[in-house]
């Protein structure tokens, strides 16, 4: 077996635009999505790619490549990327972070180096990650899409959008909501009518609403059969998780403003979380987000990751873990890829190369490269 020994840490930035040059949700209106991570050299060639997804903040992603050359790399230099478990837990209890930083940019950091050291070990095995992983447990991984739903757009587009999805043969969207009770029930309301009682409707407040708004809305649009409501709360607010869950109105999904495996078994434990998502971009890595995947299947709670990678890693995740039931569709950045997700007939496509879908396209390297200082 090959040793390969790390040689070079070589951060980058790439800031993508989004759909139609600008999108909002109920706390954040972006243009681009900030695919930052670091490309992790061998000494037998093989490199590998990992990234975390951010709002494109140059600012911001200039930390986080700062922290990926500055804390990390030391410890990386001369190790052999078959010790990526215990590389993980190197930088998580690294001196010069535990102290600092055990979430946040670090972590995000932590994600890229993680995910690259895997994309490493899958093409040195010539396997694609979910079969590193022990191999596909379904037939297919149904998507939802995310792309039409953005309380940016007008009702207008909001409807065109959601039918266009369904023609195109999506079984699954989710909408945006979070702005006015009123405003979102109507939106609901109109959506469901447009797409019939066969297609998964998901909502989404981005954590902004108080409990007293979330459970008005959860009530009127019950008989709307949402598939969850989305960060309904404030991300870290335990107890009103678990009391809109106890609610029984509607089914409760979070996770991607979670960077613990703590943080996750804490709504486990309080009966706060039906659908778990964490995402591999936030977590530290592909590591950490297995350790939540088999800790919702001992919960029986189902898991749809979310889509910060835009769904290159998760992809084959949902096609190896049997707690993943459903995986986000947003195509910012598919085609940066050497291995874009792709959906087809509302389902991903199965990913064949080795790796974890990282590997950036020459092109895509070339054009959305932003400066590290
Ligand atoms: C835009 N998916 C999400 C985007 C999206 C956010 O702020 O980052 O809406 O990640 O909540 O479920
Ligand atoms: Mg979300």
């Amino acid at each position: 077996m090959s040793e390969l020994r790390i040689t070079a840490v070589e951060p980058f930035i790439l800031h993508v635009p989004v759909t139609g040059n600008e999108i909002a949700d109920s706390t954040h209106r972006i243009s681009h999505w900030g695919v930052v991570g670091c490309r992790i050299d061998t000494a037998e060639g093989i490199s590998g790619y990992g990234f975390t997804g951010t709002h494109a903040h140059l600012s911001s992603d200039q930390l986080i490549t700062a922290c990926i050359s500055r804390c990390y790399t030391p410890l990386l230099l001369g190790q052999s990327a078959h010790d990526h478990a215990r590389l993980w837990q190197t930088l998580a209890r690294s001196p010069a972070l535990q102290w600092v930083g055990r979430a946040g940019i670090t972590t995000l950091a932590h994600a890229a180096v993680d995910v690259a050291l895997w994309d490493i070990v899958a093409k040195a095995a010539q396997q694609p990650l979910w079969q590193r992983l022990g191999g596909a447990v379904r037939e297919s991984v149904r998507a939802y899409n995310t792309d039409i739903g953005w309380l940016s757009l007008s009702d207008d587009q909001l409807l065109r959008g959601a039918k266009q999805a369904v023609d195109q043969g999506f079984t699954g969207i989710k909408i945006k909501v979070g702005s006015a009770v009123e405003r979102d029930v109507a939106r609901v309301r109109a959506v469901r009518q447009a797409i019939g009682d066969r297609v998964t409707l998901a909502v989404d407040g981005n954590g902004k609403w108080d409990l007293p708004s979330c459970l008005r809305f959860a009530r009127a649009t019950a008989d709307y059969d949402p598939l969850w409501f989305e960060e309904p709360l404030w991300y870290d607010d335990v107890q009103a998780h678990a009391a809109l869950a106890a609610s029984g109105l509607v089914p409760v999904a979070l996770g991607e403003q979670l960077y613990t495996t703590d943080a996750f078994a804490e709504f486990m434990r309080q009966q706060a979380i039906h659908w778990v998502q964490p995402d591999v971009t936030r977590m530290a890595g592909i590591t950490e987000v297995l350790r939540v995947c088999d800790m919702a299947g001992g919960w029986r709670l189902p898991v749809a990751p979310h889509a910060g990678d835009m769904s290159q890693v998760h992809l084959h995740l949902s096609w190896a873990h049997p707690a993943c039931q459903v995986l986000e569709y947003i195509p910012w950045i598919a085609h940066c890829f050497t291995d874009p997700a792709h959906v087809k007939d509302g389902h991903f496509v199965k990913p064949m190369l080795p790796g974890c879908g990282t590997t950036p396209t020459e092109q895509a390297w070339g054009q959305y490269r932003q400066a590290l200082s």
